[in-house]
């Protein structure tokens, strides 16, 4: 019994040295088995899909942001490290140069089907917060806009006269009446435009604001918060907690 115990322990250090000397004296064959596993699996573990608007969603394999429905984008990640942050506006402000000068006198309409030209009527001499939305849409639109009203109606609190402006990237689609309807249906207070008109003049406006998008299913959650009479002017995330949009706009407000 021992006997054989001790034999098939020989044995297996037979092979063990012999494996041992297979790799020792032909380096060539194993060596590039380890160092290709070595290679890939870091390759796999770094290869990762974020969404450009929330760098904390990441996937491992491509498709879509499950909270603003962008097309997540391939990206390296160096270290095993924490998810990078949600660029705050900090970071969007440093990055960030506009001037009134750059906004054109546009020729819109508002939910109502008034006739207004966009900057002398809605930016000029005020502090306003601007988003970009169509009412078709199924993402981002809906919690974007409901975040709208909740600046609205918090920043109605504490008097700040501030002016929203929501302005469609499907004029085509969505005229006054439906604006108006889409303003009604997430109880945008009175102060609040929504900015529709002819699709060559709003192409033209998103352009000059830096937002266009070939597809409007691309188009950014992003606002554009302004001070006309300091000429100060910051984007920031539209999805970010109301209370951090706040915060942006009352400082935009007070900016000197
Ligand atoms: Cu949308």
């Amino acid at each position: 019994m021992t006997d054989t115990v001790r034999e098939n322990f020989m044995k297996l250090l037979t092979i063990a040295f012999a494996l041992g000397l297979i790799c020792a004296v032909a380096p060539i064959r194993c060596a590039p088995v380890t160092q290709a596993q070595s290679r890939q699996k870091p390759a796999r573990k770094n290869l990762r899909y974020a969404c450009p608007m929330h760098p904390d969603v990441t996937s491992s394999k491509p498709g879509k942001c499950p909270r603003c429905g962008m097309a997540l984008r391939m990206v390296r990640n160096a270290p095993e490290a924490s998810p990078t942050p949600v660029p705050e506006t900090k970071d969007a402000e440093d990055l960030f140069s506009f001037s009134s000068a750059r906004i054109p006198d546009t020729k819109v309409l508002d939910q109502n089907g008034n006739p207004l030209n966009f900057y002398s009527d809605l930016i000029k001499d005020k502090t306003v917060a601007i988003n970009f939305i169509f009412t078709t849409c199924t993402t981002i639109c809906p919690p974007l806009t409901a975040t709208f009203r909740r600046v609205q109606q918090e920043l109605g609190k504490t008097g700040q006269n501030v002016h929203l402006i929501s302005v469609s990237v499907d004029p085509s689609i969505d005229t006054p009446e439906r604006l108006h309807d889409f303003a009604a249906k997430f109880n945008a207070g009175p102060g609040w435009t929504f900015v529709t008109g002819e699709k060559a003049e709003i192409d033209g406006l998103l352009r000059a604001l830096g937002v266009a998008v070939a597809d409007k299913n691309d188009h950014t959650p992003l606002i554009l918060i302004g001070n006309d009479v300091t000429g100060f002017w910051t984007r920031t995330y539209g999805l970010s907690p109301p209370a951090t949009l706040i915060k942006t706009i009352t400082d935009a407000a007070s900016h000197k």
